[in-house]
């Protein structure tokens, strides 16, 4: 057979190159970012900036979509989506929520009440009831709830009551995932040994802020949704795939 010509190979070579320039493949980071380049003249590709929109009455989100303080880990899994999942590695705040402050902006275009849920796990020790926590908070949101068998409990220092068994403060519920399968599902609980589900509601449309902090060390986080349960159950809702779509303030 006939050796092939060295300057046929750089043809084709060079029309290769040119053809995938002219299909970009989409920068995964960026790939759910509203029009980076066109925010009202402002850079998008800073999370501190980052709004995540609600559509179909549905939010879903990769927690390390934001900026944290050193304490908070980047580590990657196979059981994580996205860049991976943030593990708090400083000490533990087991009763004084509000360290290592994480704020997520969620913007509400269909009002009411969602669940919220994350997809969390334990990734230090080897029991379940460990290192299998962090805080939560609405601040700005009209309620935010626990419920178990339509009863409700409100956090601690929300002025509401009832409160939840364990920890709870300043408004801020303590969220676990529960059972020694240790790695990363969807699951979020608050009230020692009486798990009741977490619920926030939106009356009015508008951008609302969602907090974060820091409890247990070892907990990993890798993104978390709100839905609402009039429009998916739990399993429709997380069969959803399709990230938030995020833009700027
Ligand atoms: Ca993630």
């Amino acid at each position: 057979m006939k050796t092939t010509s060295p300057f046929l190979i750089v043809l084709l070579v060079l029309f290769f190159s040119c053809s995938s320039e002219d299909n970009p493949i989409e920068n995964p980071d960026n790939g759910n970012v509203d029009n980076p380049d066109n925010s009202g003249g402002q850079n998008c590709n800073d999370p501190a900036s980052y709004i995540f929109n609600e559509e179909d009455n549905f939010i879903l989100v990769e927690f390390e979509d934001n900026e944290f303080s050193s304490d908070w880990t980047l580590q990657t899994s196979n059981s994580a989506t996205g860049k991976g999942y943030y593990v708090w590695t400083g000490n533990q705040s087991l009763g004084n929520p509000g360290n290592g402050l994480v704020e997520f902006k969620l913007n509400i275009k269909n009002p009411g009440v969602y669940r919220f849920l994350w997809n969390s796990a334990v990734t230090q020790g080897t029991n379940g009831s460990d290192h299998n926590d962090s805080w939560l908070k609405f601040s700005d949101a009209d309620d935010f709830y626990g419920e178990k068998d339509g009863n409700k409990i409100y956090p601690k220092g929300s002025g509401k009551t009832p409160n939840p068994n364990g920890s709870s403060a300043d408004g801020w519920f303590k969220v676990y995932r529960s059972g020694n399968d240790l790695d990363f599902k969807w699951q979020a609980a608050t009230s020692d040994n009486d798990s009741h589900k977490i619920y926030v509601e939106f009356r009015n449309a508008g951008v609302y802020t969602m907090q974060v902090s820091a409890r247990s060390s070892g907990h990993g986080i890798d993104k978390f949704m709100l839905f609402n349960e009039a429009k998916y159950n739990q399993n429709e809702a997380i069969q959803k795939t399709t990230f938030s779509k995020i833009t700027c303030n």
